[in-house]
């Protein structure tokens, strides 16, 4: 790919670009046209260990002795410097994942202001004094776990890097990245930069690879002191098993149902565009995806069928011709989404976009509005990641609220009213881990702590909270008479 300045075929390890151990190479997949477009490393275990070496390393020489103000002014020069290459940055991710060049150009957006807030942030994490009995001095400390894990997916690579790592070096731990077997090029590409800007070698490190392989070798590394995963469920489970053994604490983001709740007092106009866009933004393959839309009954039709023709204008393409929707990530991830509209079969489809002139081995998939799904149906239970929505209207508060709270994940929720003491009462109500008032996703949102409940995860990230989850407290009580 002309965009790569870097070898994609190697790992970044202690500062070095090196061939993975086993000299083996994975595919590189062009979502928007099938078309192979290079290879990527196959990292192994011995890999996973050289980079958790260097990490160990860092922690506990350069990286770990540079004054927190040093390591904030380090990553706030990597956020500019990728500031600078957003539009490069944009390209590469666009022929990775598939995404329309204007969405991979805000995860460019994003990541350059993860690292503007985490490297303002890294000297302002401190301890606290407490009073204590006579005669004594007690005070915190928060310290860098040391070696951080990062298993990435390939649906926002830059976006969940700079929330994970930026959080992390902010903090004053050494990682180890390892992304998705699917899109791994932004990650590699940001290590270099960091490379450009100074960080010290080993602080990060990429380890390219299979799940199973370089992942699974990462979450069982002993010298590994926290873990953090966004994916599946499936995969979560494991990796939370995984860090069990060696007793580590894990964060695991692990995607959602996220509901919108319109009542009959919203403002449907402002409400609209918010109700079809955060289900079919980065083609559905969004972990705080709005995939289920509850409507009260007496504004139902009218919502339906302004969703509908909303859907009938929705322009599917290339990720280079920057339309509304790409395709989706892989052949795999398009089988499991034809895998859901199969199961839809028989339910009533209320919109659908018009897939035309489309390269015929891309991963493309109409985006699909279904309505008056029952709310125990897969498609109104299951995370689905594809550009697919279901409608199901409600009479009251109480029963929205059943419904919105009646699946197994709890990530973010958005509630359209007028009614300022239903807003109160919808926020509470809502398990889930951020609510949405009169609006959906608060624009992105780098400072808004994000985590979720039940089978959404638990951890937070984002925000100070962030910082918090990576580091450990230390008290010290000192007896001095
Ligand atoms: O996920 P995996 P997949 C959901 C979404 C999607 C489904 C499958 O519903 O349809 O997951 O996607 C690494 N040990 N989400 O198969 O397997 C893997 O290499 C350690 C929601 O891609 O969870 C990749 O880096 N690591 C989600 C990462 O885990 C392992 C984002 C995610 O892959 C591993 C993505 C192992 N044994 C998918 N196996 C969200 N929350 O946003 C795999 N990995």
């Amino acid at each position: 790919m002309k965009d790569l300045w870097f070898d994609p075929s190697q790992c970044l390890i202690d500062g070095q670009w090196i061939a993975p151990s086993g000299g083996q190479t994975l595919p590189l997949f062009d979502p928007s046209t099938g078309e192979e477009i290079g290879a990527i490393a196959r990292g192994q275990a011995a890999d996973i260990d050289a980079a958790v070496g260097a990490a160990t390393k860092a922690w506990q020489g350069a990286w770990g002795r540079t004054p927190a103000a040093e390591r904030g002014r380090i990553l706030m020069a990597l956020g500019r410097l990728v500031a600078e290459k957003v539009d490069v940055l944009a390209r590469i991710e666009a022929a990775d994942v598939g995404k329309p060049l204007k969405q991979a150009r805000a995860d460019a957006v994003a990541l350059a202001r993860y690292l503007e807030f985490y490297g303002g942030a890294a000297d302002k994490l401190h301890g606290e004094t407490i009073p204590y009995l006579d005669g004594y001095t007690v005070y915190t400390l928060r310290e860098p776990h040391g070696v951080t894990g990062h298993i990435v997916p390939w649906n926002y690579p830059m976006q969940i890097i700079g929330r994970s790592v930026g959080a992390a070096l902010a903090a004053g731990n050494a990682c180890v990245l390892k992304p998705a077997e699917d899109a791994c090029l932004t990650a590699l590409a940001f290590a270099d930069l960091a490379r450009q800007v100074g960080l010290p070698d080993g602080a990060l490190n990429v380890v390219p690879g299979l799940g199973a392989e370089a992942g699974a070798a990462l979450t069982a590394h002993p010298g590994v002191h926290h873990l953090s995963f966004t994916g599946s469920v499936a995969t979560g489970r494991m990796v939370q098993r995984a860090a069990s053994e060696n007793v580590v604490p894990v964060t695991l983001e692990l995607g959602g149902k996220s509901p919108q709740i319109v009542f009959d007092d919203a403002d449907l106009e402002a409400a609209l565009p918010f109700l079809v866009n955060a289900g079919i933004q980065n083609c559905g393959q969004t972990c705080s995806a709005s995939s289920r839309i509850l409507v009260q009954r007496k504004v139902y039709e009218q919502v339906r069928e302004a969703m509908a023709s909303r859907y009938a204008g929705l322009r599917v393409g290339k990720a280079v011709d920057d339309l509304d929707v790409g395709p989706v990530i892989s052949a795999k991830q398009k089988g499991l989404v034809e895998g859901f509209l199969d199961k839809g079969q028989g339910l009533e489809i209320a919109g659908q976009a018009t897939l035309n002139d489309l390269p015929s081995d891309g991963y493309y998939v109409a985006p699909t509005l279904y309505a008056g799904v029952a709310q125990d149906h897969a498609l109104a239970q299951d995370e689905i990641f594809g550009p697919v929505q279901v409608m199901i209207p409600f009479e009251d508060e109480a029963e929205a609220v059943a419904i919105a709270n009646g699946t197994d994940y709890g990530l973010v929720a958005g509630v359209w009213t007028r009614d300022g003491a239903r807003q109160m009462r919808m926020a509470r109500s809502i398990r889930a881990g951020q609510v949405f008032l009169n609006n959906y996703g608060a624009g992105g949102g780098v400072e808004l702590p994000f985590g979720g409940i039940g089978k959404s995860g638990h951890g937070r990230e984002k925000g100070f909270e962030a910082l918090y989850g990576f580091t450990t407290l230390k008290t010290v009580a000192a007896y001095h008479g």
